[in-house]
């Protein structure tokens, strides 16, 4: 190839990827009025920086061909600091493996453009990480910024040949700027695997509480699960004690087969407000969904409120991916306006944001009907709002 052509092969990559990160975007038509979705994904594989992806020097890669492939942009937490909206995102790689990396937007809703390098977590001594994904960031009243992670390994009990098994569990690092990582000893908990786990904002007593999913097998979650609640009285040599479930999975509903903690939750006047994610199972497969309960004031074990079945679920683009069927949170962010900033994502394959606020959350998980489990219980729920409604239409 001419230098001339190589030159401008490179040139339009870059052409087109500045168009993308800097695409405006446009809320949907429809809304619920609990929250309002946005039409462009804020991250996808594409959005990941060139540098990342292309040796840039058209000598050494005469065609522009990508050197480095990436598959996805996902599941991220969020956070704001000074005025930014920045998303930790599970970056994976055409080679499976997954990593973090910051994207930050000046306005949470399109411009979102990686930082320059991916983060670098330390590594465990003589236990590395083969994958880790799914961060939940939470700013703690220790003042550090935490980030639980899923770390995942071999099972060094799997017998010769099955090259799939494995063990999931809770890595642990904090920072104070996203940059640099403190990497904490994982997570010790007598429950199995772990999953989903997220730090309460809060001392409880004095101790880290924390918010679990213990899992009987790496996918299965076997006779256990349900999100659960812990202690930690000492976070740099993390031992859960007290671990109790405090929101189980049900028979019959949008979380039957298992569940999990999206972010960590947000305090409101009236209770914590909790987004989680709750799995059934199809004759297509698993089916993620988000739904939304309230824990009290006092007690962030005690479920004061919980509307009947998913506050949100994938739409008929977000339901096709590398995992279809799912929505999955780990990421929202309050703004000082009182505005809430969900960030999920789709089929395992990119991220999104959609828009609500304090007072409308509350006053969906308040005031939506709890379940009843069964569908004369629903009928019966529908019958009690039309007849709350006669005369007004
Ligand atoms: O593939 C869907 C999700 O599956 C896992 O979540 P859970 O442990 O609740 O089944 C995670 O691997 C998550 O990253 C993924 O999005």
């Amino acid at each position: 190839m001419e230098l001339n052509m190589r030159i401008k092969t490179l040139d339009n990559i870059i052409k087109r990827h500045a168009k993308l990160i800097s695409r405006k975007n446009k809320t949907v038509s429809k809304t619920n009025g609990i929250y309002q979705r946005y039409k462009n994904p804020v991250l996808t594989a594409d959005h990941t920086p060139i540098h990342w992806r292309y040796d840039l020097n058209s000598e050494t890669n005469p065609f522009g061909q990508e050197r480095i492939g990436i598959n996805a942009a996902f599941n991220s937490g969020a956070i704001k600091i000074d005025g930014k909206f920045l998303l930790c995102a599970r970056v994976e790689g055409n080679d499976r493996k997954s990593f973090f990396a910051i994207a930050e937007s000046p306005n949470g809703i399109d411009n979102f453009k990686f930082w320059d390098k991916p983060c670098v977590i330390p590594q465990i001594k003589g236990n590395p990480d083969t994958n880790v994904y799914d961060m939940r960031l939470t700013k703690h009243e220790d003042g550090w910024i935490y980030g639980i992670f899923c770390t995942e390994r071999k099972d060094p009990n799997a017998p010769d040949g099955d090259t799939s098994s494995a063990i999931a569990n809770a890595g642990i690092v904090r920072t104070k700027d996203l940059l640099t990582w403190e990497r904490l000893p994982d997570l010790v908990s007598n429950t199995g695997q772990q999953r989903n786990v997220v730090l309460h904002p809060e001392f409880i007593n004095g101790q880290y509480g924390l918010y679990t999913r213990p899992q009987d097998g790496f996918i299965d979650i076997g006779s256990g699960g349900g999100i659960g609640f812990g202690y930690v009285k000492d976070i740099t040599n993390p031992i859960v004690t007290d671990e109790k479930i405090f929101t189980n999975k049900v028979y019959h509903t949008v979380y039957e087969l298992k569940n999990g903690q999206g972010p960590a939750p947000i305090k409101t006047s009236k209770g914590w407000l909790h987004l989680a994610h709750g799995v059934r199972n199809t004759a297509a497969g698993l089916r993620y969904t988000l739904y939304m309960f309230m824990t009290a004031l006092d007690n962030v074990t005690k479920v004061i409120h919980h509307p009947a079945g998913y506050f949100m679920a994938p739409n008929y683009k977000e339901t096709l991916g590398d995992v279809s069927n799912v929505l999955f949170t780990n990421g929202w962010i309050e703004n000082e306006d009182g505005s809430v900033y969900i960030y999920y994502a789709s089929s395992d394959t990119r991220m999104h944001v959609a828009v609500s606020s304090v007072e409308k959350l509350v006053d969906y998980v308040t005031n939506s009907p709890e379940d009843t489990f069964t569908s004369a219980g629903s009928v019966q729920t529908i019958l009690d709002l039309i007849e709350k409604n006669k005369g007004l239409y």
